[in-house]
């Protein structure tokens, strides 16, 4: 039976390239500085974000830890938004773990926090507040229908951390997606901020790893912090060596995901019941909730799977479905087919 898996694009599949280039992988011990595939992929995710330095880790969520234990002291104060993935979706680890308070902001639909608001929440110097250290953003933000966040407002937060003397983070899982969704460099997206952590394991098919991106000196202090999570590894330029596939073969392509998740946004806002505004759907992330949620069938995640389409959802009635590697243009026209077909028979 045809499937096509929305549900994430952390379901692709290794290519085959990258495959070869595990099996022929020049390994060492990463934990003594040893591993060539791992020195070199720090070296290009550096290079690709204009940092001094990087920081292979396993997953997106060590690289978010790693890098807020490394801004802040236990009982510092992070400002994030409430859709973060940081805050939401990461155990709240900044807390059972780094000792780090949230104090959250609104975000808007498109992924933003609005910039007084961050101004407002910036505490001053008295015993009773916790230390305001960090400001936290996502790039594209995943449950703000993957909006990429544009080089202004990134400039804009820049501006207000530097006259406040706050560090930036930005989780940038897909900050690929953003850049080539908005047309720029990326370099010249993560420009304002001390650290950037992305994935290699979502759109661009990498089995495993993340990068997080600053200057020498916060690396230093990241990789101590890896250490103590458990996160040293060894022979790990194995895993490297798909990353640089990634990383060199599987960013531009990016924009093809972003088209089908374009026409998929546009056919499911021609389906009755279905309420979506196609036109915030620009990057491989598709949000979308029922009309009339009471009509909807209960089990339609689980009809539309048996009719050979993965879909989250996302809340009581908030959907989400993802574009990647493995879904092509007819996938889309497919997947629009088993949506009518299902909520036809309600
Ligand atoms: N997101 C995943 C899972 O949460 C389900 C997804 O399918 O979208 N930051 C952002 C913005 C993310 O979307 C994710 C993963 C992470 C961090 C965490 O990455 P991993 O899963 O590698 O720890």
């Amino acid at each position: 039976m045809h499937i096509v898996d929305l549900r994430s694009d952390t379901m692709t599949q290794p290519t085959e390239s990258m495959r070869h280039a595990m099996a022929d992988a020049e390994v060492g011990d990463d934990v003594f500085g040893e591993d060539p595939s791992i020195n070199r992929i720090e070296k290009i995710a550096a290079e690709r974000m204009n940092k001094e330095a990087a920081l292979y880790v396993t997953s997106g969520t060590m690289a978010n830890i790693v890098s807020l234990m490394a801004h802040c002291q236990r009982g510092d104060e992070m400002i994030v938004g409430d859709q973060a993935h940081i805050f939401n979706a990461e155990q709240g680890g900044s807390a059972a773990l780094g000792g780090i308070h949230p104090h959250t902001l609104p975000n808007t639909v498109d992924g933003r926090i609005d910039l007084d608001h961050i101004v407002d929440a910036i505490r001053p110097d008295d015993a009773h507040f916790p230390r305001t250290r960090l400001i936290v953003l996502e790039n594209t933000h995943n449950h703000c229908n993957g909006s990429p966040l544009d080089v202004d407002y990134m400039q804009s937060v820049g501006n207000i951390a530097r006259k406040y003397n706050l560090k930036i983070h930005v989780d940038g899982a897909r900050i690929f997606n953003a850049a080539i969704a908005l047309g720029v460099e990326t370099s010249e997206l993560v420009a304002p901020v001390d650290s950037v952590s992305f994935c290699l394991s979502k759109g661009l098919a990498a089995p495993v790893g993340s990068l997080l991106c600053g200057t020498n000196e916060f690396i230093a202090r990241a990789r101590r912090a890896r250490k103590v999570l458990g996160g040293g590894m060894r022979q790990a330029g194995v895993l490297a060596a798909a990353g640089i596939v990634a990383l060199t073969e599987m960013v531009d392509r990016l924009a093809q995901d972003h088209a089908n998740a374009r026409n998929l946004a546009q056919g499911l806002s021609e389906i009755n019941g279905i309420l979506i505004d196609p036109a915030r759907m620009v990057t491989n992330i598709v949000f979308f909730e029922m009309e009339h949620p009471k009509k909807t069938p209960a089990d339609f995640v689980e009809r539309l799977e048996a009719e050979g389409v993965k879909i989250l959802q996302e809340g009581p009635h908030k959907y989400r479905a993802v574009t990647h590697y493995h879904v092509t243009t007819d996938d889309i026209g497919f997947a629009l087919d088993r949506f009518k077909k299902v909520l036809s028979k309600r």
